[in-house]
């Protein structure tokens, strides 16, 4: 392994590289805006600063999302990418490389570096037999038909003939690696839990795929794929040039490798802090000097994540709010670290409270009366009295405080630290009160007031604006020109902010021309961002339990011991019920969805309560109470209410003339159905029959072409609508109910 020192006039920051099989969401935006907002105060503190985001386009899981989607891998990686890519650009996020796994300097990199590895000897051939997760793209420990620990789906099993990484090896090196350095990785929570996998024992790690090809071959074996997670953790690498020849892809990996910080969520610890780290030692390239996790942005009471169909786009705050307010409140809001509710009221409350009738206040009071009382022109400070010297005080206590709180990652408290001074320098105004002459005082010593007053709370808002640039980047440079600072993106290039002081502001600077930072946001505000979202879910129902997240896929690392003592039969039987009760507006949409596609008659409803915040068509209004009132449960009468029960296929046939719907006659053990349902486009009928559903069975029965329908099939709705019909791993008696 090289050893580098840190060079303090550099860094190098990363997010993970997102999978491409599902589009942007918050979660995934708020990885990013911190990367973001960490390389804004970096290159403002002078230092030269790379910031690489990408998106990870190869594995099983896209080959099969983009077949399901009818296209090519290579199509679809594209479209998503761009997506991705796009939303970033709007967002204003100042990346400074975007990688795509699928380019050609990445490929000769992931190669370079596995011929490497083999070379070196910690690759061999071997076979293996096991179980592998498509969704998580990761292998599992246990006899077939044992589901992923992390996600609880389904494995496969998978028979290859492999290569496999000497894991094994690194497992002391690892061990002795986290003692020396207890910087490495991040939170303490993390820590913990690779710090106790690594201990319970590492076993060698197939690296190679054969049963399908959308990955990078293996140099000199193409009929191998490298392993998905080799493929993108190198993506940290290969971005800079490593495996190039090319002299300044070479000057660029010299300069910017190791890495600062690997951002990443949480549930991708194990792979950052144990695969990456034993895989650079192995091929002797120096390791990351840190690795933090962000914890998860929850919504709707569960992780916010594709599968569980409780997604909220960043496009919609921005579109409302803007960014800054998303930043504001993703960075304030949550401890980094911690998991984090997401609610759009809480959003519009921080931003009323600290935005609107907090920093944009102070600022449009100031700026308009050095306008009225001043021609526009700074006034001169003159002498401080004990008022100006607190709270002078008071923002070089906030200079001091804030670096440190925001280079620890503590951004919550760094801008408490700072909104306080901004408390401090409205209360400052109200006490002096520029605008109010009392009779008593001469006009002399008004005018002398004013000046001194108004000068001084201009620095306070130049020095807490020249703080929170990397989190209120549009906003702080709004105020820069006001102030008369001119271009604040110039200033950030010349590293303004290592000299941060007070006094910066020189009498007789020309403010700029007054203009609303952050309005006040109403109600509609709530109901706008709700409707945005629901016309959005409307449009691409999303899959419960299921489909094609990247998800709850990766809960956090367990520790080996704990993934094989998961409850096999309790995960497995307990999927179906938790799809309709955790996310019990989900499950109504999805079961909706499945009926809708088929008919021309409205939409069957189920008789579930169905939580405001996201069920389709609900009223704004009832979201922001909802969002205020907290989560919504539903007590396990109200679930008592649906009939779920298994039912085996007899019969599946086409419904002439209605290319969506099947008519299907199902066994219930003690009785039989008819059934229509709207999948005849994603289901051959042939393939049905014998295959055990779930069926919501006491629904009232309803007409369709003529057709009685005697109940509803539960299935999740993937990206599209298409939709997948809930089952069973294990044997399960017909009419069974589940509960
Ligand atoms: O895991 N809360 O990609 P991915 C907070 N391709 N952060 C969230 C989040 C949430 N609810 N949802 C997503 C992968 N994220 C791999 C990574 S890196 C070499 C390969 C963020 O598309 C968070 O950073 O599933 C998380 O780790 C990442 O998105 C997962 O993105």
């Amino acid at each position: 392994m090289t050893e580098s020192a840190s060079n303090p006039n550099r860094f190098y920051l990363t997010t993970p590289i997102y999978y491409v099989n599902a589009r942007p969401h918050l979660g995934h935006a708020y990885s990013t805006i911190v990367c973001d907002a960490i390389a804004r105060r970096k290159r403002a503190l002078g230092i030269e600063t790379w910031f690489l985001t990408g998106t990870d386009e190869h594995g099983q899981k896209i080959e099969r999302s983009a077949k399901a989607a009818g296209c090519t891998p290579e199509e679809f990686a594209t479209k998503i990418a761009g997506e991705f890519r796009g939303l970033w650009d709007r967002l204003g996020l100042t990346y400074d490389d975007f990688i795509r796994t699928t380019e050609p300097r990445h490929i000769r990199g992931v190669q370079h570096l596995f011929a490497t590895l083999r070379d070196k000897g910690y690759i061999y051939k071997g076979s293996y037999t096991g179980q592998y997760c498509v969704f998580d793209e990761a292998y599992v420990d246990g006899p077939p038909e044992t589901p992923c620990p992390d996600c609880g789906r389904p494995t496969e099993t998978v028979s290859e003939e492999n290569y496999f990484f000497k894991l094994s090896a690194f497992e002391r090196k690892l061990l002795e690696f986290y003692e020396a350095n207890p910087e490495f990785m991040g939170p303490e929570s993390t820590r913990r839990e690779v710090i106790s996998f690594v201990r319970s024992g590492l076993k060698d790690l197939s690296v190679s795929r054969t049963s399908f090809s959308w990955g990078i071959p293996v140099p000199g074996d193409e009929k191998h794929v490298v392993y998905v997670w080799l493929d993108a953790l190198a993506n940290y690498i290969t971005a800079l040039g490593y495996g190039s020849d090319d002299p300044k892809d070479k000057a660029r990996f010299e300069k910017f490798w190791p890495a600062d910080i690997h951002l990443i969520g949480k549930e991708i610890s194990r792979f950052h802090c144990v695969y990456w780290p034993a895989f650079l030692m192995a091929a002797g390239v120096a390791l990351p000097r840190s690795v933090r996790a962000n914890g998860w942005l929850l919504f709707d009471q569960g992780k916010m994540s594709k599968s569980r169909g409780n997604i909220v786009r960043a496009e919609t705050v921005h579109e409302v709010l803007g960014a800054d307010a998303l930043r504001y409140f993703l960075l304030r809001e949550i401890p980094f670290g911690q998991d984090g509710n997401f609610s759009f009221d809480a959003l519009v409350q921080r931003y009323n409270g600290d935005l609107a009738n907090g920093y944009g206040n102070l600022v449009s009071r100031v700026v308009n009366m050095v306008h009225r009382y001043f021609g526009g022109f700074a006034p001169e400070a003159g002498a401080e009295t004990p008022a100006e010297a607190t709270l002078r005080g008071n923002a070089e206590a906030a200079i001091a405080a804030f670096g440190p709180a925001f280079d620890e990652l503590n951004f919550s408290d760094a801008l408490k630290t700072l909104w306080a001074v901004v408390a401090e320098t409205d209360g400052y105004l109200t006490a002096n009160a520029p605008w109010k002459k009392p009779a008593e005082r001469s006009d002399a010593d008004h005018a002398r007031l004013q000046a001194r007053v108004l000068a001084t709370a201009a620095e306070a808002i130049r020095v807490i604006t020249a703080l929170a640039y990397p989190i209120l980047p549009d906003a702080a440079a709004k105020v820069w020109a006001q102030l008369g600072l001119g271009e604040l993106a110039e200033a950030a290039k010349s590293g303004f902010l290592r000299d941060l002081a007070w006094g910066g502001l020189k009498a007789g600077t020309k403010f700029g021309e007054p203009a609303p930072l952050f309005p006040r946001a109403e109600k509609e505000a709530i109901e706008r961002m709700q409707s945005l979202e629901d016309e959005n879910n409307r449009t691409a129902v999303e899959a419960a339990g299921g489909g094609s997240g990247t998800e709850n896929a990766k809960a956090p690392a367990p520790a080996k011991q704990e993934m094989a003592a998961v409850p096999v039969k309790a995960a497995v039987a307990m999927a179906p019920v938790a799809a309709a009760t955790r996310a019990a507006p989900m499950a109504a949409k999805v079961v909706a969805t499945a009926e809708a596609v088929g008919a021309s008659a409205p939409s069957a409803s189920v008789d579930l309560p169905v939580a405001p915040q996201t069920a389709v068509g609900a009223s704004a209004q009832a979201a922001a109470e909802t969002a205020a009132q907290g989560p919504q449960h539903i007590t396990i009468d109200d679930f008592a209410k649906v009939e779920l029960r298994v039912a085996q296929i007899l019969v599946a046939e086409r419904v002439p003339k209605a290319d969506k719907l099947l008519r299907l006659e199902v066994d219930l053990g003690t009785e039989k159905r008819q059934i229509l349902a709207g999948i005849a486009e994603h289901y051959e009928p042939e393939k049905l029959i014998g295959r055990r559903i779930v069926i919501v069975a006491n629904l009232a029965p309803r007409k369709m072409r003529g057709l009685e329908s005697n109940g509803m099939l539960l299935a999740a709705s993937l990206e599209g609508g298409a939709p997948v019909l809930a089952g069973f791993l294990e044997d399960v008696p017909l009419g069974a109910r589940l509960k």
